[in-house]
C-alpha cells in the first residue's frame, strides 16, 4: 500500500554502497599502515561516518544483490574464491526422516530473550526451549515456587541476556551433566543440569555488572570463568563514579558445584570473550578497550588493545597467600599490569598486545594456538600457548596473524588442521590453514583456502564439537545477526538467520545448505553429540527435595490462621481433589504430584485469575504459593493435552468470603 512512501528519503543502494566500501577502503588503508595519531581517533568505524539509516540500507540493498555478488566488495570481488561447487556433501544431507533423530544436540545462547534454546542438528530442527533468566509460562519457570525462589535470590531480574553456553569437561571432553551460561545484563552466571534440562542454579556474582565471556576451565571444569566487560567502580557504591579512571573490571572464577565466586582478578582495561588452554593453566580474555575509555570514539582510539592471559595456578598461590582484598565477600586479586602480582618471574596475567579492539579468543582443538579475532583488524592474531610461560616477549608468543577478511569475529576448528573465521563485514566465512597461518608472514592472505558468502553479518560460528580437543567437522552453523531478504517479511523486527553449512572432513569446499531463522537473540551455540547426553524421561523423586503426594495424600490443611497448604496428585484425567475451599485472604501452597510414570505425559496446573500455570512432568512434584484475593469460584484446569479426557480433567478452587 504505502511502501513508496519513503522513496523521496531513499538514496541510490549503489551510491551508498560506493560510500559505504570507500569508508571501508580507508578503514583498510590506515589499518594497514596507521598513522601515529596521539589526539584523534585513529579511525573511523567502519559505517559510522554514515548514518545508521545509511548502514543498514547498504547492508540491505546488499543483501538484495544476494550470494551472486557477495557482499565484499572488497575483497577481492566476487568472494568465494574457492567456488560454489562442493564435492561433498548435499542439501539432502541434513535432512532427518521422519520418526529418525539427529545425531547431535545443539545448544544455542537466546540473547536477551533469556532462555536457550535446544536444536537438532543436521535438522536444525528446534527440540525445546530452556528458560533460563527469563520467566516461561509454558513450563511454569518463574511461577512455581522453586524457581521463583532461585530467580529471586539471583537478583531477582525478570531478564537476562545470555550468550555463551558452554559445556562441562572431564578429561577434556563432555561430560553431559552441566551446561554453564552468562548474563551479559546483570553479571550472572546460571547453570543447567542436562539430565533434567533445567535451570538448577544461578548466581548473582558480585562486584561485576556486566559478563560477558563465559567459559569453563578446561580439561575437568574446575571453575567456570566470566569476564567483567564494563569498567566500573569496586566496590561500586557510590565512591568514584564519576571518575572512570578508577573503574576496574574482574575475571571471576566461579566454582561449579557451589556457584559460588571463589576469586576475582582486577585489570587494566577490559575484558571481552574468553577461552582457555587445553592444560587447566591460561584463561586468555581480549580487552577491547585498553584505553579505558567511557564512549566510542575513545575506545577506539588506539590501533592495539591486549589480549591477557591469566596464570590460573598463580592466582591460586596468590589468594592462598593472601594477597587478596576482600570486596563484599570475594578476594580480589590485583592484576593490573602496576601490580607487585605481575612483576616477578611469574606474572598472574601476561598482557599481550592486539590489534584493533580484538573480539573474539577461541583455542584450538590441540590446545597450541589461542585465535583472537581482530574485529576492526583484517587478521586473526594466534597466541602461542606453549611459549606463554617463559616468554618475557609479548612478540615472541605471537605465531602468526594471517589476513583473513573484515570484520572477523570469531574462529571454529574441523579438528583436520584448518580455522573458519566469520566475516561480520564481508558477511562471509573464511576457511584458512592454521599451519600455513604460523609459516606465513604477518598479514598474510596465503593461508586462505576459501571464502563462503553467508546472509548477514555473522557473528559466532561453530563447527561440532569445535570445542573439544577432538572436533567432529562434518557441519558448521554460522551465527548470521541480520536476516533481511531470507524470510517472509514478519514485521520490523526480523529474525536472525543461522545457516548451516557443510564443511565435511574439510577437504571439500564449504557448501550452504540451510537457512534456519531464529527469534532474537543467539550469540553462540555448542554441540554435542547425542551419545554424551543423557537426558532422563521421567523424573526420579530422589533427585529433588519435595515431598512426593500420593493420591490419599489430596487434601488441604490448615498451615496459619491465614494460611493453607493443598495437595494434590495429578493423573489423567483427574485432579486428585475435585475441589477444594479456602478463605478469602488466605495464603495459598498448592502442591501437585504427577504421579504418572509413563513418559511424556504432562499435566498442567492453570488457576484463571490468579496468574498461575505451570507444568508437572511424570514424577516431579512442584508447589506454587498465591493469595486467594477474591472470593469465588475458580475452575483449576489442564493446560497439557493430556488424553481424550484432557478437557474434563478439571478442579474447583472455591474462595469463601471473609467474614467481617
Ligand atoms: S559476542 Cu555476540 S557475536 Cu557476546 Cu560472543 Cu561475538
Ligand atoms: Cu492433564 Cu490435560
Amino acid at each position: 500500500m504505502s511502501q513508496h512512501s519513503n522513496e523521496s528519503e531513499i538514496r541510490d543502494p549503489n551510491d551508498v554502497i560506493d560510500e559505504y566500501e570507500q569508508t571501508l577502503d580507508e578503514v583498510l588503508a590506515e589499518v594497514d599502515a596507521p598513522e601515529p595519531d596521539d589526539d584523534g581517533v585513529s579511525l573511523d568505524l567502519p559505517g559510522l561516518s554514515l548514518n545508521r539509516r545509511d548502514f543498514m540500507k547498504a547492508g540491505a540493498a546488499v543483501g538484495a544483490m544476494g550470494a551472486a555478488a557477495g557482499c565484499s566488495g572488497l575483497s577481492n570481488g566476487s568472494g568465494s574464491p574457492g567456488g560454489s561447487q562442493s564435492d561433498g556433501g548435499s542439501a539432502a544431507d541434513h535432512l532427518v526422516a521422519p520418526g529418525e533423530h539427529d545425531e547431535y544436540y545443539g545448544f544455542w545462547s537466546g540473547g536477551h530473550s533469556g532462555e536457550l534454546r535446544i536444536v537438532g542438528i543436521p535438522s536444525m530442527r528446534e527440540l525445546t526451549r530452556i528458560p533460563v533468566f527469563n520467566t516461561d509460562c509454558a513450563s511454569g519457570y518463574g511461577y512455581t515456587d522453586r524457581s521463583t525462589e532461585m530467580l529471586e535470590d539471583a537478583g531477582d531480574y525478570t531478564w537476562g541476556d545470555n550468550h555463551h553456553p558452554n559445556l562441562s569437561e572431564t578429561d577434556g571432553d563432555y561430560d553431559g551433566e552441566y551446561l554453564f551460561v552468562n548474563d551479559k545484563a546483570n553479571g550472572r552466571i546460571a547453570r543447567v543440569n542436562l539430565t533434567y534440562f533445567e535451570t538448577d542454579a544461578i548466581t548473582d556474582v558480585p562486584n561485576m555488572q556486566a559478563i560477558h565471556g563465559c567459559t569453563v576451565l578446561s580439561p575437568d571444569t574446575k571453575y567456570v570463568l566470566g569476564n567483567g566487560e564494563f569498567r566500573a567502580p569496586l566496590p561500586n557504591d557510590g565512591t568514584d563514579a564519576a571518575n572512570p579512571d578508577e573503574y576496574t573490571s574482574l575475571l571471576v572464577a566461579v566454582d561449579p558445584e557451589s556457584m559460588q565466586a571463589q576469586w576475582q582478578v582486577k585489570v587494566d582495561g577490559n575484558l571481552d570473550i574468553n577461552d582457555t588452554g587445553k592444560e587447566g593453566r591460561w584463561v586468555i580474555a581480549s580487552c577491547y578497550n585498553s584505553e579505558e575509555a567511557t564512549a566510542i570514539q575513545g575506545m577506539t582510539k588506539d590501533d592495539r588493545d591486549n589480549v591477557k592471559a591469566f596464570d590460573v595456578p598463580a592466582i591460586e598461590q596468590a589468594v592462598e597467600n593472601g594477597n587478596y582484598e576482600e570486596v563484599n565477600g570475594v578476594p580480589v586479586v590485583d592484576g593490573t599490569q602496576e601490580s607487585p602480582l605481575n612483576q616477578g618471574d611469574r606474572p598472574i596475567v601476561k598482557y599481550v598486545p592486539t590489534p584493533k579492539s580484538p573480539h573474539c579468543v577461541e583455542v584450538g582443538p590441540n590446545g597450541d594456538y589461542a585465535f583472537i579475532a581482530g574485529k576492526l583488524s583484517p587478521t586473526v592474531t594466534m597466541l602461542d600457548i606453549n611459549k606463554l610461560a617463559d616468554s618475557s616477549d609479548p612478540e615472541e608468543v605471537v605465531a602468526g596473524r594471517p589476513r583473513v577478511g573484515l570484520g572477523p569475529l570469531h574462529t571454529t576448528f574441523d579438528g583436520n588442521g584448518h580455522a573458519y573465521t566469520s566475516l561480520f563485514i564481508d558477511s562471509q566465512v573464511a576457511k584458512w590453514d592454521i599451519q600455513q597461518a604460523v609459516e606465513a608472514e604477518t598479514g598474510s592472505e596465503d593461508p586462505i583456502i576459501e571464502k563462503q558468502d553467508v546472509h548477514y553479518n555473522p557473528g559466532h560460528i561453530q563447527a561440532l564439537e569445535a570445542m573439544t580437543t577432538d572436533p567432529d567437522g562434518e557441519w558448521l552453523v554460522c551465527l548470521n545477526k541480520l536476516s533481511k531478504d531470507r524470510f517472509l517479511p514478519v514485521g520490523p523486527i526480523m529474525p536472525d538467520n543461522d545457516q548451516l553449512i557443510h564443511i565435511g572432513d574439510g577437504e571439500s569446499s564449504m557448501e550452504l545448505v540451510a537457512d534456519h531463522p531464529a527469534y532474537p537473540e543467539p550469540h553462540d551455540c555448542v554441540f554435542a553429540h547425542r551419545d554424551k547426553i543423557d537426558a532422563k524421561k521421567v523424573y526420579d523423586p530422589a533427585d529433588y527435595e519435595e515431598t512426593y503426594i500420593e493420591e490419599a495424600d489430596s487434601g488441604v490443611e490448615r498451615t496459619g490462621e491465614n494460611s493453607v497448604e493443598v495437595k494434590m496428585t495429578t493423573k489423567r484425567s483427574e485432579f486428585g481433589l475435585p475441589d477444594f475451599t479456602v478463605q478469602q485472604g488466605d495464603e495459598v501452597t498448592l502442591k501437585t504430584t504427577n504421579i504418572e510414570s509413563v513418559q511424556d505425559i504432562i499435566h498442567g496446573v492453570a488457576i484463571p485469575e490468579h496468574d498461575i500455570n505451570y507444568a508437572v512432568a511424570p514424577q516431579d512434584t512442584q508447589h506454587v504459593t498465591f493469595t486467594a484475593d477474591d472470593p469465588g469460584v475458580y475452575w483449576i484446569y489442564c493446560t497439557y493435552f493430556c488424553s481424550a479426557l484432557h478437557l474434563e480433567m478439571r478442579s474447583r478452587m472455591i474462595v469463601e468470603p471473609a467474614e467481617d
